[in-house]
């Protein structure tokens, strides 16, 4: 099979496409993306030399771009892992998250129908389903949509497109709503790779609210694997919720954070909390693990801890990422190819 993922330089992305490559190895993977502040080359490292792994570097909103793409490489599905992701930047900044996660999702459906890709899967999130009351059951994939912040509306309006795309021009698309996720390579603006670094340095960890939201929290792999399965087995015009049961308040994933660090409570403080601040967000996972037979295989301590032990071994990565000289090793590794490849002059 021949892929295109999208957003693969990025924290989930580049887990996907290792996966890919370590479990396929006869498939093609072609990783597009835009390298924006969150994609980082240095995540995909371990595929340097890679024949069958080829970067390149784009934007989903370039319709004509992607097209070319899917022709030239005849692509067989695409997993469109690409978007803005932060939550906390779509408060201060929401165009970036309209611009990518909406249009480029529809500029990427556009391609792909036009190229005849058999299947095109959407990255989307348990946010789309809005807030959870203290309780409540989880939601179901026929619950409504109910965004509650700037990027959760994104990516609600962008499923809204997928939809569309299937019951109008009959694609097969197929959505994937994940919970929270947590692992290696996670950019440090996000709460577990934030308090882990601030954590190992001593510093304050900075606590939203009261600190008793409630996240479900799935490490990276069990979501790929997830979404391997659905790529291979999801039944198209199909939703499937995503987790692994693995429900915290932030102020016990901190204090997790502090006892595998060495540290105690001191560090926390209470800072003003996120506007809008959904308090609680789960979901039923029976339709995947039913119809699929997917199961996350990662507890979430052992999980955690093996997260904060990659922290500490890999402060290289987060020196670099921390500093902006992540930024340089697209230049250091592609532009010299790119400008050798260039006519004279060009
Ligand atoms: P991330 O921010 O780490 O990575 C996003 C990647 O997309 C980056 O490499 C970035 O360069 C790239 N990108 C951004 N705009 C682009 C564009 N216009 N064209 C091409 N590439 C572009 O995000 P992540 O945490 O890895 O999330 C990946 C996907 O999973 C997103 O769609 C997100 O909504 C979804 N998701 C994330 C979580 C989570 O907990 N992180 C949970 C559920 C769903
Ligand atoms: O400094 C912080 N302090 C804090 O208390 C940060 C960064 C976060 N928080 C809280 C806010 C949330 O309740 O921790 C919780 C998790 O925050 P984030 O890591 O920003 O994740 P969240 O807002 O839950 O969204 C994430 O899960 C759903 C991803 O970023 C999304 O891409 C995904 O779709």
């Amino acid at each position: 099979m021949n892929l295109l993922v999208t957003g693969g330089a990025g924290f989930i992305g580049s887990a996907y496409v290792r996966m890919v490559r370590r479990v396929r190895p006869d498939d093609v993977v072609v990783n597009v993306d835009a390298l924006t502040y969150a994609g980082n080359l240095e995540n995909l490292r371990d595929l340097e030399g890679d024949p069958r792994h080829v970067f390149v570097r784009g934007d989903i909103r370039d319709g004509a771009a992607m097209l070319e793409l899917m022709r030239r490489h005849a692509i067989d599905a695409v997993v469109n892992f690409a978007a803005e992701s932060h939550v906390d930047r779509s408060i201060e900044a929401p165009e970036p998250f309209l611009e990518t996660n909406v249009a480029g999702t529809v500029r990427l459906l556009e391609a792909a129908r036009a190229a005849s890709v058999r299947r095109f899967v959407q990255i989307s999130t348990d946010e789309v389903y809005g807030m959870l009351a203290a309780g409540a059951p989880g939601f179901t994939e026929t619950s409504a949509l109910a965004a509650r912040n700037p990027y959760a509306a994104s990516k609600a309006a962008a499923d809204t497109f997928v939809v569309a795309f299937h019951h109008t021009h009959g694609m097969d698309a197929v959505i994937a709503r994940c919970s929270n996720n947590y692992g290696p390579f996670q950019f440090p603006e996000k709460l577990i790779p934030l308090m882990i670094l601030n954590a190992l340095d001593g510093a304050p960890l900075p606590l939203y609210g009261d600190g008793l939201h409630m996240r479900d929290w799935i490490h990276v792999d069990d979501h790929c694997a997830a979404v391997d399965a659905i790529v291979l087995g999801g039944r198209a015009g199909e939703i499937y919720n995503i987790a692994a049961d693995n429900e915290r308040t932030n102020l016990d994933v901190v204090r997790a954070i502090l006892r595998l660090t060495g540290r105690d409570d001191s560090l926390i403080r209470y800072v003003r909390d996120r506007p809008g601040h959904d308090r609680r967000y789960a979901m039923s996972t029976a339709k995947i693990r039913d119809s699929l037979g997917w199961r996350p295989r990662h507890a979430f301590d052992a999980g955690l801890a093996a997260t904060v032990s990659w922290y500490r071994d890999n402060r290289p990565w987060s020196d670099r990422v921390r500093s902006g000289a992540y930024r340089d090793y697209y230049e250091r590794q592609y532009a010299d190819r790119l400008a050798a490849a260039r006519p004279a002059g060009g």
